[in-house]
């Protein structure tokens, strides 16, 4: 496992930028590392990548010199496992609403002492080749990134909570899911889901966490620095349908 750029970049107190793709294509990997994007995100909640795929992507985001991370499916330890096991530097997990299920993530992520991830010679681990696991178990607890979603009514109630467990380095807003779960789905703009955000905003400069947020628009990204989010991301495939979109806009007669 390589050092963590992102995580070192977080730990120095800068702004970190990256995109979700839910393409599992290693070409679009490394086109958004090779434009200077921090990380990477293979997005295998929204998206259809398997393990094996993740792998061929996580290649190519390393090629290209950002970070690769991977928003799983669901906060279960043997979907984590599999996906780590892969070479994720960093792991999105959605739905977190308790305090309890962010311990379950950040237990799913790292090795003894801290979690009960399980141990083998991997593509994370070097298959074995490089340094002895005793030595690979205590980096790799010091170098992945824990980025636990906040995107439901319940996880704004128990925020405090969350940003209280030990080893949970970003706290990332779902707009999106959270304007569904307050009943104001799709309406990211209405006072009560950016009330709610601020709260989450609150709390993770209360607790000294760092606060990221997905951004359908570059200008949404800008209001959000302003706001102190320190982790931003976007998505390749609205980026993409964007430009393409816009392209004909602009020249078709
Ligand atoms: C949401 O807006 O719900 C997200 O999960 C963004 O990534
Ligand atoms: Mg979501």
């Amino acid at each position: 496992m390589i050092e963590n750029r992102t995580k070192a970049k977080l730990r120095a107190g800068e702004t970190v930028y990256g995109v979700f793709a839910k393409t599992p294509e290693p070409t679009i990997a490394e086109i958004a590392a090779m434009c200077g994007w921090d990380f990477v995100i293979c997005d295998c909640e929204h998206g259809p990548a398997s393990p094996r795929e993740f792998e061929g992507f996580a290649r190519a985001v390393e090629l290209g010199g950002a970070s690769p991370h991977v928003r799983v499916p669901d906060n279960d330890k043997a979907t984590i496992l599999r996906l780590m096991d892969g070479g994720a530097h960093g792991v999105h997990v959605p739905w977190v609403n308790t305090a309890a299920e962010a311990d379950r993530a950040v237990r799913a992520v790292k090795y003894h002492p801290r979690g009960e991830r399980g141990l083998a010679g991997t593509r994370a681990s070097d298959h074995g080749l490089g340094e002895p696991l005793g030595d690979y178990i205590v980096r790799s607890n010091d170098q992945t990134l824990v980025v636990v979603q906040a995107e439901t009514a319940d996880a704004v109630a128990n925020i405090d909570a969350i940003c209280m467990v030990d080893d949970v380095d970003v706290v990332f807003l779902g707009p999106t899911d959270l304007s569904h779960s307050l009943g104001l789905a799709g309406h990211l703009d209405h006072p009560d889901v950016v009330a709610a955000m601020d709260e989450v905003a609150g709390a993770c400069q209360r607790h000294g966490l760092a606060l990221g947020i997905f951004c359908g628009s570059a200008e949404m990204a800008v209001q959000w620095l302003d706001k102190g989010a320190r982790y931003i991301v976007t998505g390749a495939e609205g980026l993409m349908a964007r430009a393409m979109h816009s392209f004909l806009e602009e020249v078709r007669r």
